[in-house]
């Protein structure tokens, strides 16, 4: 009988460990520790932020393809050597966040291989074509400044790697939201014609890009955790107001006009946009946008032609292996 009241199984004793250790764990985040790879951290934790930093890293390669179409068109050999420069600094941006990524356990082949069977996320935003030349300068302006919005608070995430990795590629989005915003200001004090594509691209791309902050906060499932945890530090919903509000001055400036007619300011000076079409957003993410297929085929192919390069980087890590056993048994 007495025994009976000692006996708790190994299970309860893990379960009452690990309890402790997660009042631990988030006692460490409210003091605004860095949490690092070789921490504990509750299981939950570590697979959101691999869900999080793995569909970040795909968006960021992905994010090449809509642009890379426009390389070899760039008007200028000036526009060519800065586009290439963007491109290239995504697919850096892309390794950083595999890196950080592995940090959690998860190989990069694991997580490219979700990707390119469709069952990883990448942002909705790439998978709208790039119809003109414009597209190249409202992607810079836009998509990269919603980009800075979002990301400039994962500077300040509590998973050190993640956070590290988001100085650099924060500074290179700076340079890309600058390269964008000159192509839109030459644009629209050209030509009629040329106002007129300005114009357009950003008829497009206005509600696609306010769509890349996520679903309203109401319906964003993991903004809870994910603000307990100082992954986020902002909601979906306030981060694209402050990214509407930052970007109608710069509108105005260009003389290019939003394209939302209900739009007005209110008393606190914030602009009140009208309501995003979700279902739109919804059927991008289930795969029905109208590059969904183009982009994951391009990816495909990529990989695929890639396979000769990863075949031989192993084959010289090897060598280098053996190189290094051969020397340490000298
Ligand atoms: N597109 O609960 P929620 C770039 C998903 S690349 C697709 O609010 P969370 C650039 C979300 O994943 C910029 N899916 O999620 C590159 C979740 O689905 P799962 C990429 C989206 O994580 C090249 C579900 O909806 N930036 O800058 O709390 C050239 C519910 O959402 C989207 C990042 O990845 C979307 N737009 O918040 C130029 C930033 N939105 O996973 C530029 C890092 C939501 O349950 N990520 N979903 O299947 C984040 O900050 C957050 O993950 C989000 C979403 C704010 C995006």
């Amino acid at each position: 009988m007495y025994t009976q009241a000692l006996n708790t199984s190994d299970a309860d004793d893990r379960h009452i460990e690990d309890a402790a250790r997660a009042a631990a764990f988030q006692a460490r985040i409210d003091a605004e520790e860095r949490i690092e790879p070789n921490d504990w951290m509750p299981a939950a934790y570590r697979r959101t932020l691999t869900r999080q930093i793995s569909q970040h890293a795909h968006s960021e390669v992905v994010g090449m393809l809509p642009e890379g179409n426009w390389i070899t068109r760039a008007p200028s050999l000036r526009r060519k050597a800065a586009l290439l420069a963007k491109v290239q600094d995504e697919c850096g941006h892309g390794l950083y966040l595999y890196a950080a990524a592995e940090t959690l356990g998860a190989s990069r082949e694991e997580l490219v291989d979700l990707m390119l069977a469709g069952k990883a996320k990448y942002s909705s935003i790439f998978n709208y074509p790039t119809l003109t030349w414009a597209d190249i300068g409202v992607i810079g302006w836009l998509v990269d400044g919603a980009a800075i919005m979002n990301q400039i608070p994962l500077c300040r995430c509590s998973y050190g790697p993640y956070a590290r990795a988001m100085i650099r590629v924060c500074k290179e989005e700076s340079f890309h939201q600058r390269q964008g915003y000159e192509i839109m200001l030459t644009l629209a004090r050209g030509t009629d014609e040329q106002k007129a594509m300005a114009q357009d691209a950003l008829n497009r791309w206005w509600w696609p890009v306010l769509m890349m902050f996520g679903p309203p906060d109401q319906a964003s499932q993991h903004s809870d955790t994910s603000t307990k945890w100082k992954i986020k530090r902002f909601s979906n919903d306030e981060l694209r107001q402050k990214f509407v509000d930052a970007t109608v001055p710069q509108a105005q400036y260009l003389g290019l006009t939003i394209p939302d007619p209900g739009m007005k300011q209110n008393e606190a000076g914030h602009w009140e946009y009208s309501a995003i079409d979700w279902d739109e957003f919804k059927q991008v993410l289930a795969g029905n946008g109208p590059c969904n297929h183009d982009r994951m085929a391009a990816r495909r192919k990529a990989h695929d032609e890639g396979a000769w390069v990863r075949e031989a980087a192993e084959a010289y890590a090897e060598k280098r292996r053996h190189r290094q056993t051969a020397q340490a048994a000298e």
